[in-house]
């Protein structure tokens, strides 16, 4: 405690001094635009150092009339080397965001830097800078009225939130955008419209996923896949890590551990399983390696500061880095995938791109090194594009995939990312020990992720390195089951961590908990749809209920999947939750109330939440019947909605979709619900409705088709 509030006096002390001392103030223009939103450059402020904008894709237009309507000021400085923003927000303002951060949720007082880093067990710095940055604040004030600040600048730089929030980079004079809204609701969605949101991700990838490092021989994929139907435990995607290629070289096979991937991945997709395969970007530099023959030809890679081409060691010994900023490179990059998919290969997983660089200073490239650029990338210095470098590959490796199976929708993971990066890749949050600590620590850090822009986000579950006990593994899989992104996955020489290793109470814990996500996958998928419509995170955080409310602003421990679900923790003591009449439901028949692990899942007075029926792959996912959780509000109505499409391809951007909505609602004594098709063309209108209206104490249910008025009796 004591330590902490020493760090807090030192942050002010040195904002203090870098706002009164030393310091260079710099003019600024404001520009104000549509939406409210303005931004801010300084006089300094050379274009060709910052763009085109990586985080921001549909620049706002300014507005005819100069308005100066912004509660908030924004000032410019130099301070030795660096350049510095400020921004003033006035007083009881709750800051979050600042993207993948250690710590509470809520930011103040806090620094972050923001230099993409490996941070194996998150050790270095204390964890103070990880695999992504986002160059974002959003703060949340009285009444719940709030902003959000984006530095649009991917040079090295530091946000430290402190009486005022303070973005110091190493490069040029960057400038700022500013939105101001009524709710952090529309802050998101604003961030939305300026960063473009995620595209909808296949279905199976809503799945649960099973991953270690590594799988092999393929004998051993396919028996974790045999042994998950086997044990009815629900699982969709199994994982291929590292070790499946030969010598680690990229985009090739081991020839004895995986002889014939289009056969194990058959084997999968006739199991009902999908697989993703891991490709790193550093290449073996090695003459007769086609990855690394055909850049050659292209000059590909990163240079040095000498104009030489920059060798790092990574894990085929020394390696070229491929140039991102050249879009030949993207190109052939993205080529690179057509034969890899071809093979049956249904997403990809890019790992070790900030980029990790073994045996240097600071586990990376120089910042001195060299990018190429091209007509719409300036060349410039790996100090500029060191933080978009995950985001750039990403971006390739996505447009890459697309072209090679262009009916299906693009699964990529991606470690390292960029504010607006969730435009290409769903992400999770490196390598974090297994640990109750950072089974905690997982709830902040995702939904700091999530109002940061990237919806689609999770960690390890079970813990990366080191063991899970049984405790912890039932714990994490139990409230895993609730991220956006599920997926187990553990270290080289770890024991074994699938949900049977840890004996028949922890096997029965992870099915149920799965079976609870597969059965909400109608409510999970259309949350998701939500995100990529509105830009509204998945995972949520409590005070999204009511942002005016401050007791909600500091709740870590409890959260919102959308608005309807309140997830709570086992760990959970004293967490907080918003007016009304949440009531506990039951998903699958559990009793999670009193569960030794189960999360307590309360559904919002008002909301109605659908359900399928349980399935072990989404493969089998159907609306013939749907269960209605349906939970009356004090005006004894609730109102719920269902997005549905066939889950993979682009027919829902022709029609083939449906948006349908529910009402309950009492009026004397009888509670009676109806369906509306609002949009699309595709539902089944035999679908079967099961209905549970949860009452105090009680359960009612009843039955009814999709287009009836259906009374819900007793
Ligand atoms: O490819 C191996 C691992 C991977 O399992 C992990 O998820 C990544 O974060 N990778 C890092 C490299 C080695 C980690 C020790």
């Amino acid at each position: 405690m004591k330590y902490s509030i020493n760090l807090l006096y030192l942050l002010f002390f040195f904002s203090f001094l870098i706002t009164s001392c030393g310091k260079k103030q710099t003019k600024q223009t404001i520009i104000n635009c549509n939406s409210n939103v303005n931004i801010y450059y300084p006089s300094g402020y050379d274009k060709s150092s910052h763009t085109p904008s990586f985080a921001i894709l549909n620049e706002p237009s300014p507005l005819e009339k100069v308005l100066d309507s912004s509660s908030l000021k924004v000032s410019f400085s130099e301070f030795s080397d660096r350049q510095i923003a400020q921004v003033s927000f006035g007083s009881n303002v709750d800051l979050y965001g600042t993207g993948e951060v250690m710590g509470d949720l809520i930011r103040n007082g806090k620094t972050v830097k923001l230099w993409n880093t490996d941070n194996y067990g998150y050790g270095k710095d204390n964890g103070q800078r990880l695999y992504q940055s986002h160059p974002w604040v959003l703060g949340v004030g009285e009444n719940g009225k709030s902003f959000g600040v984006i530095a649009d600048n991917t040079w090295k730089m530091e946000i430290s939130l402190g009486e005022r929030i303070t973005f110091s980079s190493e490069g040029p004079a960057f400038r700022i955008i500013v939105i101001e809204k009524d709710s952090p609701q529309e802050v998101m969605k604003e961030l939305g419209e300026l960063t473009g949101t995620i595209e909808l991700p296949p279905l199976w990838s809503l799945g649960f996923h099973q991953c270690r490092y590594s799988y092999y021989p393929d004998e051993r994929v396919k028996s974790l896949a045999d042994t998950m139907r086997l044990k009815n435990i629900p699982c969709d995607v199994i994982w291929m890590d590292i070790d499946y290629m030969q010598n680690f070289k990229i985009f090739t096979f081991d020839s004895i551990h995986f002889p014939d991937p289009k056969e194990t991945n058959d084997y999968l997709h006739k199991n009902d399983f999908k697989s993703v395969w891991m490709i790193d970007p550093g290449i073996k530099a090695e003459k007769g390696f086609f990855v690394y023959d055909s850049g050659e030809k292209i000059n590909a890679w990163v240079q040095t500061r000498n104009d030489s081409v920059f060798l790092g060691k990574v894990w085929p010994g020394d390696c070229v880095f491929p140039d991102f900023t050249q879009s030949k490179v993207s190109k052939w990059w993205g080529g690179l995938y057509e034969n890899f998919m071809a093979k049956g290969v249904d997403g990809v997983w890019n790992d070790m791109n900030e980029p990790a660089v073994f045996e240097t200073v600071d586990w990376t490239m120089p910042d001195s090194n060299k990018h190429v650029g091209d007509e719409n990338i300036k060349n410039d210095i790996h100090l500029r594009y060191h933080n978009v470098y995950g985001m750039m590959m990403v971006e390739s490796s996505r447009n890459g995939i697309i072209k090679s199976n262009p009916d299906k929708r693009p699964f990529v993971l991606t470690r390292s990312n960029f504010l607006g990066g969730h435009r290409y890749a769903a992400t999770w949050t490196g390598d974090n020990n297994s640990s109750m600590k950072h089974l905690k620590q997982s709830i902040p850090m995702s939904l700091n992720l999530s109002l940061s822009g990237q919806p689609f986000n999770g960690p390890d579950i079970g813990g990366f390195a080191g063991n899970a006990t049984p405790e912890l593994y039932a714990h994490w899989i139990a409230v895993g089951a609730f991220y956006p992104f599920s997926r187990a996955h553990s270290t080289k020489g770890s024991i074994n961590q699938e949900p049977w290793s840890f004996g028949e109470e922890v096997e029965t814990v992870s099915r149920e908990a799965l079976q609870r996500r597969y059965r909400l996958l109608p409510y999970l998928y259309t949350l998701f749809w939500e995100s990529a419509n509105t830009g509204m995170p998945v995972m949520r955080p409590v005070f999204f209920n009511n942002p005016a409310e401050k007791y909600l602003r500091t709740e870590q421990e409890n959260f919102l999947l959308g608005s309807d679900l309140l997830i709570i923790p086992k760990w959970s003591e004293n967490g907080q939750i918003p007016a009304g009449n949440w009531r506990s439901i039951s998903i699958n028949g559990e009793k999670s109330q009193n569960h030794k692990y189960h999360p307590d899942v309360l559904i919002r007075p008002g909301a109605i939440v659908p359900l399928c029926n349980p399935i072990v792959s989404t493969n089998s996912f159907s609306l013939d019947t749907i269960t209605l959780i349906v939970s009356l509000d004090s005006n004894l109505s609730a109102k719920g909605i269902l997005y549905s499409d066939l889950g993979e391809g682009y027919g829902y951007q022709d029609g083939e979709f449906s948006l349908v909505e529910f009402y309950a609602q009492t009026q004397k004594g009888i509670t009676t619900l109806n369906t509306k098709i609002i949009d699309g063309n595709s539902f089944p209108n035999d679908t079967k409705l099961n209905i549970k209206l949860i009452m105090d104490g009680e359960v009612r249910n009843s039955f009814g088709l999709i287009e009836e008025s259906i009374i819900i009796n007793d």
